[in-house]
């Protein structure tokens, strides 16, 4: 149904808000309005794939984005073109986006509103909703610890409020006092779902003061009220750093996305609030004001039609994109310069985690922006006390204590790379990393490939087993992330490889995954330089050199390899320690395989879809014509690791490893 009322249903309080700014409030309304109208006949035409149409909730995209200044970030959801358009962004450009064009902001990559342009401050969505709110915290973080004063807006659907990244991303920015403009639309429903399904509280706002944050109702298709309460709201933040939580009443008179139509919502509910139509409504009280006329609108319509038209154009003489693969390749990571820095100190004798300890300390010294933020790290100094002290010198702001959120958090650290800031973040132990799993595989992860936009985020993860910890607090989760492009993955298993690739790591612009393995904290000691270096990624070490088998291996199992081969010293071996996984040194293996005929790979995790496996694929694809035998892999059952100290060794592969070499050797 198209809205046509024409009569005034609300109440304007126009107060001293000037003719100009009240044009522009209706010209801003309007501009979507246009663009999604004729997105509409073009989706009819076949002409673009989906549309979410935000039609009777433009008050709420115009009304934020106009009071929130330019340079201040916006992180918009699927209906809030309005955000774009105010941003005054080229319409070519979304045109192009929609169409998966290069012109668009993620060269084909990704649809829809799923991109972001730090040339507009705007940080668009992942499908997965909730994320945005973490991500907002994020950004606010730094405009905090900068003293900024800016505000942050993210917003929200009503549906996305029952996500946990929501609980999370409200319970952080209240904790931490954010000045994060948290902004629910809530339009009645999600996809659907009406609100009496979704949720079950009167108000939304009133989560927010379950969280200790100030909260507000605000009439979301009155254009001046959203306009004129959020920009003082806006004010306050910037004076008084703070989060503030909005509900916007308003609704979703069309479907979620045009092919699904809106048979489930009573009629009366589309007819009562298309009277409600917040630009038609506004347009009325202009004119009953004398403050718009019929010309003035007809010259505004004739305006925008005629962009639209004039841009359009350009999007659909645009080529299509031709798949280039290397292209492709390239944009997976931001590149960096991979040669290490070499250490000028003499070396002393620490242990691992003196390794790891150290490593975060220069780097502290190295980046001065860098955050560390984890559970229990700052008075308390970690669980396993490798922060401890940290405060003393660097102070509580850059030594971060959290709540248990780590979604939020690892949404939090991509927040702050957005704004510029790098950041470690401590897992407590590997294994909670599945409470944030999301943020890393989906945000991080992806986010360089789609919009450029770098997660300059280590995530710490102590992990491992033969601690007798049981099915939580002993993974070697590390194949989570292998397969999932975006990631790079190290893996050391010495004290000096530690402190090289930590400082690597954390000098790196794209997100890694940094395994320490808990039983090598206490247990290994090796001379390492006491000043700052770093190691290179993708080059795996050869630790002992031998002709008769190759042995690869990662983390506490070299050690394993390494006692294996002392109580059996007749066996010649080249041992491999890959370092990093991702990427992963295959050339250093293949030349070893070349002179041995023979490959075991040994990986504490359990065997399948483990690392082992893809090594074993490629040296036999690479390598076929050079062995003399079948690649083996050892690794642990294909159990949750048991918490029994009898249990875990045998799940562990340690005391199978020197049976299956000897059977490799005698083949
Ligand atoms: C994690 C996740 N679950 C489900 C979906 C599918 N989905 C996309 S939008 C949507 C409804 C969202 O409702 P709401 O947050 O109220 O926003 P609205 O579409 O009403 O503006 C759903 C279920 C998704 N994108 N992500």
């Amino acid at each position: 149904m198209k809205p046509t009322n024409s009569s005034v249903n609300f109440n304007y309080s126009i107060n001293n808000l000037d003719e100009t700014l009240l044009l522009s409030l209706y010209r801003n309304m309007l501009k979507p309005r246009l663009i999604e109208e004729r997105m509409l006949v073009l989706l009819r035409q076949g002409k673009i794939s989906k549309w979410f149409s935000g039609i009777g909730q433009e008050a709420i995209s115009v009304g934020v984005t106009m009071a929130i200044h330019s340079d201040e970030y916006i992180l918009p959801m699927h209906r809030n073109l309005g955000v774009f358009t105010t941003r005054k962004i080229p319409l070519y450009r979304l045109f192009a986006q929609w169409q998966g064009k290069a012109s668009g902001f993620t060269k084909g990559r990704d649809r829809s509103f799923h991109f972001g342009t730090q040339q507009y401050k705007i940080v668009g969505m992942i499908s997965h909703l909730g994320p945005q709110l973490g991500v907002a915290d994020g950004i606010a973080l730094a405009s905090k610890l900068k003293n900024k004063n800016q505000v942050t807006a993210v917003f929200s659907g009503e549906g996305g409020t029952s996500e946990g990244d929501f609980h999370e991303a409200l319970n952080v920015a209240s904790v931490w006092q954010l000045p994060v403009l948290f902004c629910i639309e809530n339009n009645g429903y999600g996809l659907s779902t009406p609100t009496h399904e979704q949720y079950n509280c009167k108000d939304l706002a009133a989560r927010g003061i379950g969280y200790g944050m100030e909260s507000h109702i605000i009439d979301g298709n009155n254009i001046v009220e959203v306009y004129t309460k959020v920009n003082a709201l806006a004010k306050d933040i910037r004076r008084n750093p703070r989060p503030i939580l909005v509900e916007f009443k308003t609704f979703r008179i069309r479907g979620h996305e045009e092919a699904s139509g809106t048979k489930y919502v009573p009629e009366e509910l589309i007819t009562s609030w298309t009277t409600k139509d917040p630009l038609l409504n506004f347009e009325a009280f202009l004119k009953a004001e004398t403050i718009i006329t019929e010309e003035l609108e007809a010259d505004f319509k004739a305006e925008i039609n005629k962009e639209i038209n004039e841009h359009l154009k350009v999007a659909n003489e645009e080529e299509e994109i031709k798949p280039n693969e290397s292209e492709e390749l390239s944009d997976v990571f931001q590149l960096i310069k991979n040669e290490g820095i070499n250490s000028k100190s003499k070396p002393e004798e620490i242990r691992f985690i003196d390794a790891i300890s150290s490593s975060l300390k220069e780097s502290m010294i190295q980046h001065e922006d860098l955050v560390i933020m984890g559970q229990d790290i700052a008075e308390y100094g970690g669980a396993f006390k490798i922060t401890e002290g940290f405060i003393d010198q660097f102070g509580k702001e850059r030594v971060r204590n959290t709540p248990i959120c780590e979604s939020a958090i690892i949404e939090t650290a991509m927040g702050l790379s957005i704004a510029g800031i790098k950041s470690v973040v401590e897992m407590q132990f590997a294994d909670f990393v599945s409470s944030g799993f999301n943020p890393v595989v989906n945000y991080l992860a992806k986010s360089y490939y789609r919009w450029k936009q770098n997660a300059d985020v280590v995530i710490r993860m102590p992990c491992g087993g033969g601690v007798a910890a049981g099915p939580f607090h002993s993974q070697t989760n590390e194949a989570w992330f292998t397969k999932t492009p975006g990631l790079k993955v190290v893996y050391p298993a010495f004290p000096y490889d530690a402190k090289g690739l930590l400082n690597q790591a954390i000098n790196d612009p794209n997100p890694v995954l940094f395994f320490e393995h808990k039983a090598l904290y206490r247990n290994i000691r090796q001379e390492v330089p006491t000043d700052y270096y770093t190691l290179p990624f993708g080059k795996a070490s050869v630790i002992k050199a031998g002709n008769d088998v190759t042995i690869v291996s990662y983390g506490a199992a070299v050690h394993w390899v390494l006692e294996t081969l002392d109580n059996n010293p007749d066996i010649s071996a080249d041992v491999i320690d890959l370092r990093t996984l991702q990427p992963l040194d295959l050339e250093r293996i293949y030349a070893s395989v070349k002179k041995t005929g023979k490959a075991i790979i040994l990986q504490e995790d359990s065997l399948f879809g483990g690392i082992a496996s893809d090594i074993s694929a490629n040296i036999m694809e690479q390598c076929f014509k050079y062995l003399d035998a079948p690649v083996m892999r050892v690794a642990s059952m294909e159990t949750p690791i048991p918490f029994a100290a009898q249990l875990e060794q045998q799940y562990l592969p340690k005391n199978k490893f020197e049976t299956a070499l000897k059977t490799l050797l005698a083949y």
